[in-house]
């Protein structure tokens, strides 16, 4: 019978997507953040990757990484086999990096001020895509020049496990499964912490199909 009880579940059902949670001192899930955003970043996404397709690039370890990568931003994320670096020029075209979009750019300062910081102004916009099978190892996010600027991570498409660990690789990472729309934001006393995504699940996503893109803002100049 409807009734006060029945309203109160209703609400706890339908405010579970949404809602911060901290998985660290200064680092949150912001769950289904971006979801309202959606059919506003698709269409700028595939204009960014029109522009600068998805490549699979080499570590300086000579690993060629499972995922695939894309940049947008003045500055664009690019690894080799002469190390890790952010280049204003896509490697491919030796073109600038297509511009970041303004709803991109948007949602990911709204993220980072939900998490309590307010200044963000991101410069770079990595774009990681994952097919099943591919992973991300445990890394630290240390090329960018400023670590008091936060790191915003936008998850669409199938869901993943995401590895967040401490300060030393050997420290046992927890696991926040991560879905599309979900928003992480990390910075201060966590900004150097090691984290990784876990091998993606075979599936489909209605939306995105049988991949998981990560977008990933940092102040990197
Ligand atoms: C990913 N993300 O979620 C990989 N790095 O596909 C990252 O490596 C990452 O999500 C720094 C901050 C947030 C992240
Ligand atoms: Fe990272």
């Amino acid at each position: 019978m409807p009734g006060p009880t029945a309203d109160l579940f209703a609400d706890d059902v339908l405010q579970q997507p949404a809602g911060r949670e901290q998985i660290g001192e200064q680092s949150y899930v912001l769950r289904g953040l971006a979801l309202p955003w959606i059919e506003r970043i698709l269409p700028e996404l595939r204009r960014v990757l029109a522009q600068s397709p998805f490549r699979q690039m080499v570590t300086p370890g000579g690993f060629t990484m499972s995922a695939a990568l894309s940049s947008c931003g003045d500055l664009g994320w690019t690894t080799d086999t002469s190390g890790y670096r952010y280049s204003p020029v896509d490697p491919r075209s030796q073109q600038p990096w297509p511009q970041m979009p303004e709803v991109l750019r948007q949602l990911a300062v709204q993220a980072a001020a939900q998490a309590g910081f307010f200044d963000f102004a991101p410069d770079a916009c990595l774009i990681n895509r994952y097919v099943p099978g591919a992973k991300m190892s445990l890394h630290q996010d240390k090329n960018e020049r400023r670590y008091s600027e936060p790191v915003a991570s936008i998850s669409l498409g199938l869901p993943a496990i995401f590895l967040f660990g401490g300060h030393e690789r050997s420290d046992k990472p927890r696991k926040v499964s991560l879905f599309h729309g979900d928003v992480v934001v990390w910075g201060g006393v966590d900004r150097l912490r090691f984290h990784g995504v876990m091998p993606i699940k075979d599936g489909v996503h209605p939306i995105m199909g049988p991949q998981r893109i990560n977008l990933t803002f940092r102040t990197a100049g």
